[in-house]
């Protein structure tokens, strides 16, 4: 009796694996500015910075993701901002506001935090505003004052304005410091 063929690799694998999809393109082009907040009771902190890059003709998108609930999706968002066209982010959050330190961990984009007063706040923001403000040497987060959402708005403009807030941005000037 012949010996069976030896086997080079186990049954399930004989048939070639689908190869995974290549993504060809971002499902969404993405807008100049991403503004992140930790949860839907941020929206109404938020909406000032949303006034004014509208009423500068800024295009933006609002996005919820928080740092702690949906680690992932932050990280996702971030990470794939600048392809799709982001030039900088503006993220707010209250309490324990993680939420722009790890967005910076994941981009080179300029990142605005603002820091909320949520209605569990302590001390009126400051826990935010410390959690924001006190980034490790290294991934820089600039921070406006507390509920300073428009402020973050303007900021953004003004970087939006050097150049594109990210080198190579196409059709703006890079600014050569
Ligand atoms: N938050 C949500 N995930 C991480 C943090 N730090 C913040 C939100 C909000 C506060 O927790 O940004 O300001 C309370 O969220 P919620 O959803 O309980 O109202």
């Amino acid at each position: 009796m012949s010996q069976a063929e030896p086997r080079l690799v186990p049954p399930d694998l004989e048939e070639a694996p689908t190869p995974l999809p290549v993504i060809e393109e971002f499902e969404e082009a993405g807008p100049l500015v991403g503004i992140l907040i930790g949860s839907e009771s941020d929206r109404e902190a938020m909406e000032p910075a949303i006034d004014e890059l509208n009423d500068r003709g800024i295009s933006n998108e609002l996005r919820i993701l928080s740092a702690h609930r949906d680690p992932r999706g932050v990280a996702e968002y971030a990470s794939t901002a600048a392809l799709r066209g982001v030039r900088v982010i503006i993220a707010g959050a209250g309490m324990a506001a993680a939420l722009p330190g790890v967005v910076a961990a994941y981009t080179e984009l300029p990142v605005i935090g603002v820091p909320l007063i949520s209605s569990k706040t302590v001390a009126g923001g400051l826990d935010a505003i410390l959690s924001i403000v006190q980034m490790p040497p290294g991934v820089p987060v600039a921070c406006v004052s507390v509920n300073g959402s428009r402020n973050a708005a303007i900021l953004a403009a003004r970087i939006l304005g050097l150049g594109g807030g990210y080198p190579g941005t196409p059709g703006r000037p890079t600014l050569q410091l």
